[in-house]
């Protein structure tokens, strides 16, 4: 009985199982047949979700489904995205990573969505795990490069490798625990070596907070790799929000903190330090006594200093002084002004300063000043730290001891670690740091000129917690003369009439004739850059005859077999799709019978171009705006008429950076298909240039070189995950490198050309060494060829393009008179370069 019904149960077991595997079989065939049904109807969140279903019940048809799943969880994901159903989506690339846990698309389409949703940390994430998982991957190296860049921001790199910045930050992290301090915290921690410092001093509690995710994983990773987990608490939060006993067991004896930026302030250090006195560190010690039971900071406090500067370099990026472009006048009717703004009473809204290492800016600068002091800080002292946070000014009068043009004041200061420990950001030290630079606009053209003797006033000032310098007034060599009282008392007055003067004449300005428009430092550059546009002019106007019937109803370009369909009446329409700020339309306009379309997009710019048109006597149905038509058309680059088509199509083809723009090559082929026969791309041809050179300075921004900088402690593996191989914004005439070879083109994208009409090229070029030495980096810039005889050229004097390098993952030994074979890759926009000896 027993076994009878034993073997009742099995044979049921078994044939239920065949059951129960043929309605799984069924079940996941009518599951795939719907999923393909509404992938079919473009119904695709039940598409996806029938996949799901087939995946999970039949793992063994993943490999077969991969692709099409893949499609249809892309396709929900974007529905879900524009119904802003951001949980759900990215439920679905969880459910969907859970079923392909190794595949590099999944994981980077999640970091793409993660991105665009601004989850940048997460994002990194998925883009780092995509390149590990397929090291070919070329948009999912794009995507890593672009948000390592914006997590672990390159200074980084430079600081750490700075031994001179880390030994002064070390001896002086000693000296104050050794004198007894037990306690410390470390603000913003970054990698966490000021921890480290700490610890290995003998700090007993050490503890860092860093407020970046990115970064505090890595402290927490570089902690671990010098065995120090344990050692040193590491607390992902902002200073601001630790609190004692919740995080900090006890208040601290001592805080270590760099969170400074070039402006001093802007890394948000008085604010900083007032929570810490009120919160996290006990009584300040009375002066000459010990750490021992009272508070300290290291920096001890700071000196900043300022200098007053002629930079034309500077002075083309923030200022329009062109009167006349091609032609076209500029100057009146637009007040162009660029967002940096150094000018009294300015508003919060721009940016109170720029920062560049002002020894390495193209063309030099000229000191027109002694250094003057412009403001200490104690941060030792919370009443000091709250007095320049209220934002109180200071006046300041500087000598003017060279003739010449007032384009800036530049900042930097000195760091007092303790009273030994000294750290200078100045111009001619030998460091990474960069200076604050002010730059000085909206004076009337006649006003920049100084001589010696004049007196340049200023104000200094902490309103927002940032630095500023703003610009008072210039008084003249002689005309102070009887102005100036012993008491300084009548300068006082004499810059308040100043003040009012000066607000009467811009009211004045602006009331009557002039528009106010403001420009991104490289747009003001190239309105500023004659050449560019005496070079658009040229060839555009070459396109234009070749394309209007001369008065015998030839045509002037005679081997124009096929004439172009142009009727007598009709313009030629000039698309201009430059991205910012361009004059190319109204250059355009004025030379013959042309309709221009814009795209700025800019309501401001839109108002400063139909300015200049008015003011240029170009008739309003001479310029459109394309967004304009946009709206009525919804469709890029659709022609102007339905029967219309482009003579020419100006393209943005480089950005400022150095880097060719993303989905060029796609849009020179929708661009192609909407040219009339003879009409033209600008530029028609863009050719890649470069060069092979040694730069220490490349190496030490691009990974950290080993322990040695970081005295000993192991930082780089960790931190040189992040590291990128393009380098953008170079200043390659001032680049610190050893050329290895002479400049060659590199690689030819032809934007007229179908043919050519590749997104992805690769080439080999031979490249003879001219001197020996160690490849480090391959600095690259373009020459756009606008037709057969006008170029520009990206590296040029007056370009508001900065150039890029491609830096080796290893230096290449060299020797002269060698031969070597450089390969470069164009993908999706991308560049990248491998060296090698010919076999
Ligand atoms: N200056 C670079 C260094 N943080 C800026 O998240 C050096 C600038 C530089 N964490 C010229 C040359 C150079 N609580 O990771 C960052 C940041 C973090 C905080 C917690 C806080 N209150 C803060 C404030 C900042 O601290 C780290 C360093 S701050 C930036 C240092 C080549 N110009």
């Amino acid at each position: 009985m027993a076994e009878v019904n034993g073997a009742g149960r099995r044979k049921g077991r078994k044939e239920r199982k065949a059951g129960q595997a043929a309605s799984r079989r069924d079940l996941i065939a009518r599951s795939v047949h719907s999923a393909e049904q509404c992938l079919r109807a473009r119904d695709y969140g039940t598409a996806y979700a029938h996949f799901l279903l087939v995946l999970s019940l039949a793992p063994e048809l993943k490999e077969d489904f991969k692709e099409t799943f893949q499609y249809a969880l892309f396709k929900w994901a974007e529905e879900l995205y524009a119904l802003s159903r951001s949980q759900d989506l990215f439920s679905c690339y969880e459910q969907a990573l859970e079923l392909f846990p190794n595949d590099d698309v999944i994981c980077n389409s999640m970091g793409e969505q993660l991105f665009r949703l601004g989850f940048r940390d997460e994002a990194a994430g998925y883009f780092y795990k995509a390149v590990k998982l397929n090291p070919n991957s070329a948009d999912a190296k794009e995507n890593f490069y672009r948000v390592a860049n914006w997590l672990v921001e390159r200074w980084h790199f430079v600081m750490l490798n700075d031994v001179k910045r880390n030994q002064m930050y070390q001896k002086a992290i000693e000296n104050a625990v050794q004198a007894g301090c037990k306690t410390v915290l470390d603000i913003g921690t970054g990698t966490g070596i000021l921890s480290m410092f700490a610890q290995s001093a003998g700090a007993p509690h050490v503890y860092a907070c860093e407020v970046s995710k990115t970064m505090y994983d890595l402290a927490c990773e570089v902690v671990a790799t010098n065995h120090m987990d344990g050692k040193i608490k590491l607390l992902h939060m902002k200073s601001h929000d630790v609190r004692v006993p919740e995080h900090l067991p006890e208040k601290v004896s001592l805080v270590v903190t760099e969170t400074v930026d070039a402006g001093l302030f802007g890394e948000g250090i008085l604010e900083t330090l007032i929570h810490a006195w009120k919160n996290l560190l006990l009584e300040p010690k009375p002066k000459d006594s010990t750490c021992d039971g009272y508070g300290q900071v290291i920096p001890a406090g700071a000196v900043v200093y300022g200098m007053v500067v002629e930079c034309p370099e500077i002075r083309r990026h923030h200022r329009v002084f062109v009167n006349e472009v091609a032609g076209l006048v500029v100057e009146e009717a637009v007040q162009f002004s660029s967002p940096v703004h150094c000018s009294h009473k300015s508003s919060d809204v721009n940016e109170p300063y720029a920062t560049e290492k002002i020894s390495r800016v193209p063309g030099g600068y000229r000191a027109l000043s002694q250094p003057f002091l412009a403001l200490t800080v104690d941060f030792n002292n919370l009443q000091d730290l709250e007095s320049i946070a209220s934002g109180k000014s200071c006046r300041i009068s500087v000598l003017v001891q060279e003739p010449g043009q007032l384009d800036c004041f530049i900042t930097w200061f000195v760091l007092h670690l303790d009273s030994e420990h000294n750290l200078s950001t100045g111009p001619s030290e030998e460091t990474c740091w960069e200076q604050a630079v002010f730059p000085i606009q909206n004076l009337p053209a006649d006003g920049y000129s100084v001589n010696r003797g004049d007196t340049v006033v200023l104000d200094v000032h902490c309103p927002d917690c940032y630095l500023r310098l703003d610009l008072v007034t210039v008084i003249r060599a002689g005309e102070e003369d009887d102005r100036m009282s012993s008491d300084g008392t009548s300068l006082e007055n004499e810059v308040d009439l100043c003040d009012a003067l000066a607000s009467l004449h811009t009211t004045h300005q602006t009331g009557t004739e002039q528009q106010a428009c403001i420009l991104e430092p490289s747009e003001i550059a190239l309105l500023n850059n004659v050449i560019y546009h005496k070079s658009f002019k040229d060839a555009i106007s070459k396109v234009i005859s070749s394309l209007t019937p001369r008065e015998n109803g030839t045509f002037s370009n005679e081997n124009h077999a096929e004439a172009p369909r142009q009727d007598f009446e009709d313009p030629l329409y000039i698309l201009d799709v430059s991205e910012g700020f361009s004059i190319l339309p109204l250059i355009a306009a004025r030379l013959g019978k042309v309709k221009s379309y814009s795209s700025v997009e800019e309501k401001q710019h839109c108002v400063a171009l139909e300015r200049l048109s008015e003011k240029n006597g170009i008739s309003e149905d001479r310029l459109e705006f394309w967004l304009n038509q946009l709206e009525a058309n919804d469709d890029v680059l659709q022609r102007p008429k339905s029967d219309k088509l482009w003579s020419i199509i100006i393209l943005d083809v480089i950005e400022p950076c150095g880097l060719i723009r993303q989905e060029v090559m796609e849009k020179c082929a929708i661009a192609r298909c909407l040219l009339q026969s003879g009409g033209k791309i600008f530029p028609q041809c863009v050719a890649i240039h470069g060069m092979l050179v040694e730069s220490h300075t490349l190496m030490q921004e691009s990974a950290v070189q080993g322990t040695e900088p970081t005295l000993g402690f192991t930082i780089a593996p960790s931190i040189n995950q992040f590291k990128v191989p393009v380098h953008v914004f170079l200043n390659l005439s001032t680049l610190p490198c050893v050329q290895l070879s002479d400049p060659i083109e590199l690689l030819r994208l032809d934007l007229m050309n179908p043919l050519s009409n590749h997104l992805n090229l690769a080439t080999e070029v031979k490249v003879i060494i001219c001197k020996s030495g160690q490849v480090t980096a391959i600095p690259f810039w373009y020459r756009l060829h606008l037709d057969e005889d006008i170029h520009l050229d990206t590296s040029s004097d007056m370009s508001h393009w900065k150039q890029a390098a491609f830096v080796l993952e290893e230096p290449f030994r060299v020797d002269e008179g060698q031969e070597l074979l450089l390969g470069v890759h164009f993908q999706n926009s991308n560049v990248s370069m491998t060296l090698r000896r010919p076999s």
